[in-house]
């Protein structure tokens, strides 16, 4: 009896979690926040001369950070937001509002891109199935990159560029405005499993780049993480 009375008589009694009690109590929005911005996989300069590091750390930790918060931000209107999983949440986005969408896809689709990409040495190459894939469906690795970088110059403004598997199982690349992605349950996206996506916002690439989105489409495919992306296939595929 004495040991289950002196337990949280010592948790109390610590200023810190005295402190995280007082917070929790003035500020319940914190509390119910329910998605998190998780550290980039790599150092910020991990992905030079490619991309630069002051790109990395403005896309990861204001864009991408803003994309959570404003997530957070709609719990309130959708407590139901805080118990879906990220891929849940773009299957069935149609029944939430434009900021949901925006956000609860950018926090998707920057998820994933972080992941997309590798430090030199962790880079890999397209795995044995992938490969024969690819070339079964755009005759070679080289013209399922130019058939990728037309999508990503194509699209007009802001957005994606990807390559998916279908719900027939077939590789296809598409492109999507702003932050959807082909998860989304809406009409105007060509949906499957997204295994690479390359973010074409200006955010992504203006510093380093400007207005030479070309150079940077080309550039990019030096740091693609092909193990992750041959992993993300294989799983879509089994
Ligand atoms: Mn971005």
């Amino acid at each position: 009896m004495q040991a289950t009375f002196a337990l949280p008589l010592r948790r109390a009694a610590n200023p810190r979690a005295l402190l995280a009690g007082a917070l929790a109590a003035l500020l319940p929005g914190l509390a119910a926040a329910q998605f998190t911005l998780a550290p980039l996989p790599y150092p910020s300069n991990a992905l030079e001369p490619h991309i630069d590091a002051m790109t990395m750390e403005i896309h990861h930790g204001r864009h991408h950070a803003a994309y959570v918060n404003n997530l957070n931000a709609q719990i309130k209107q959708y407590p139901e937001l805080a118990t879906l999983s990220l891929e849940d949440m773009q299957r069935q986005i149609s029944r939430f509002n434009m900021a949901v969408r925006n956000n609860g896809g950018g926090h998707y689709n920057h998820d994933l891109f972080w992941q997309l990409m590798a430090p030199e040495g962790q880079r890999g190459q397209p795995g044995e199935a992938l490969l024969a894939d690819i070339g079964k469906t755009f005759g070679s690795l080289a013209d399922m990159k130019k058939r990728f970088d037309q999508a990503a110059l194509s699209r007009f403004g802001s957005g994606w560029a990807w390559l998916i598997i279908t719900p027939d199982r077939k590789l296809a690349i598409t492109s999507t405005p702003n932050q959807d992605n082909p998860l989304m349950d809406l009409p105007d996206v060509q949906r499957g499993t997204p295994i690479l996506g390359l973010d074409v916002w200006e955010h992504a690439y203006y510093l380093k780049y400007q207005n030479k989105r070309g150079e940077y489409v080309t550039n990019w495919w030096n740091v693609v993480n092909w193990n992750e992306v041959t992993r993300r296939y294989d799983a879509a595929m089994k």
